[in-house]
C-alpha cells in the first residue's frame, strides 16, 4: 500500500491518468490525496470530478478556491466568469450528486502516515493556528457547507475582509475568514494578517510579509503540511512542508508525492487554450 499526494488538477483529466499508470496506482490498496483545485481553467474538469469521486474512500479531498467557486456557481449566488470551464460540469445529468459530493469535502485533512503527522489543505494554514486549531475552524465550516443552508453560507462567503484572525469573531466574517486562510493565503505577516492579492512567487513578498510557512515560530509546524494552489512557487519539499501546484493547468507539471518515502513522479502537462 502506498500513499500518494497530488497537485491541483484544475480539470487535467488526461494528467492525471498518465500520473495514475505511472505511479500504477490501484485503488483496491493505494490512497490518493488531493490538495484541491480538482476544478476549472482546464478542459476536462467535468471527468475529473467523476474519476475522483468514483475513487470513494480510495481518496481524500480537501476544497480549493476553483471549487468553491463552481459551489457558488451552482448556488446561483455568482456568474460564471469568461475563463472559467465549468458550465459542462453545471449541464451534466449527474450534476447533483457531483455538487452534493463536492460541498461535503473537507478544508483540512490529517492523517499519520507510518508514524509521521500530515495535515492537508489547499492554500495555508494561519501561523496563530495549531494543527487542532485548524482542524477545529475547518470543522466549522464544514458544518455549514454540508448543511441544508449551504447556498446562504455560500453568498456571503466573498471578499477580502476581515483580514486577520482574531478568536471574537463570529457568523459569516469568522468563516469567511477561515475559508481564505484554507483556500487563498499565500503571504502574511507575522501578526497573521493576510494579502489576498499578490500571486506571483515567494520573492515578491509585500513589505512586511512573508510566505505564511516561513513566518517564525508558526504553531502548526509539529505536522508536515501538504499545500497547493501556488503555481508560482513550484514544487516544495522541506522537512515539514510540501508544496504540490506545479502549474499543471498552465503548461507545467503535474506532481505526486509518496508520502511513505518522499518519491516523486511527474508528467509533464501541455497549456491548455480554451476554443475560440
Ligand atoms: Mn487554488
Amino acid at each position: 500500500m502506498a500513499t500518494y499526494a497530488i497537485g491541483d488538477l484544475q480539470g487535467c483529466a488526461d494528467a492525471l491518468e498518465r500520473l495514475l499508470s505511472l505511479l500504477g496506482f490501484d485503488e483496491r490498496h493505494d490512497r490518493l490525496w488531493l490538495v484541491g483545485d480538482l476544478v476549472n481553467r482546464g478542459p476536462e474538469s467535468l471527468r475529473t470530478l467523476r474519476r475522483v469521486k468514483a475513487l470513494g474512500p480510495a481518496a481524500s479531498v480537501v476544497l480549493g478556491n476553483h471549487d468553491l467557486h463552481l459551489l457558488a456557481l451552482a448556488a446561483g449566488v455568482k456568474r460564471a466568469g469568461s475563463a472559467d470551464t465549468l458550465s459542462e460540469i453545471l449541464d451534466a445529468p449527474d450534476a447533483v450528486e457531483l455538487i452534493d459530493w463536492l460541498r461535503r469535502r473537507p478544508l483540512a485533512h490529517s492523517a499519520k502516515v507510518e508514524g509521521e503527522s500530515f495535515l492537508m489543505v489547499h492554500a495555508g494554514v494561519l501561523p496563530q493556528w495549531s494543527v487542532e486549531d485548524a482542524l477545529s475552524r475547518a470543522a466549522e465550516v464544514e458544518t455549514v457547507l454540508s448543511g441544508q443552508d449551504w447556498r446562504v453560507f455560500m453568498a456571503d462567503l466573498y471578499g477580502d475582509q476581515p483580514n486577520r484572525w482574531d478568536n471574537a469573531l463570529e457568523g459569516h466574517d469568522r468563516l469567511r475568514l477561515i475559508v481564505n486562510s484554507f483556500t487563498r493565503l499565500r503571504f502574511c505577516s507575522a501578526e497573521g494578517v493576510l494579502d489576498l492579492k499578490t500571486k506571483e512567487g515567494a520573492e515578491h513578498a509585500p513589505l512586511g510579509y512573508l510566505p505564511w510557512f516561513d513566518i517564525p515560530k508558526r504553531r502548526a509546524d509539529g505536522s508536515t503540511i501538504l499545500f497547493g494552489h501556488w503555481s508560482t512557487l513550484g514544487l516544495v519539499n522541506r522537512p515539514r512542508l510540501i508544496g504540490l501546484d506545479t502549474g499543471c493547468v498552465w503548461g507545467g507539471a503535474l506532481t505526486a508525492i509518496r508520502l511513505e518515502n518522499r518519491a516523486l513522479a511527474q508528467v509533464a502537462c501541455p497549456q491548455y487554450r480554451a476554443p475560440g
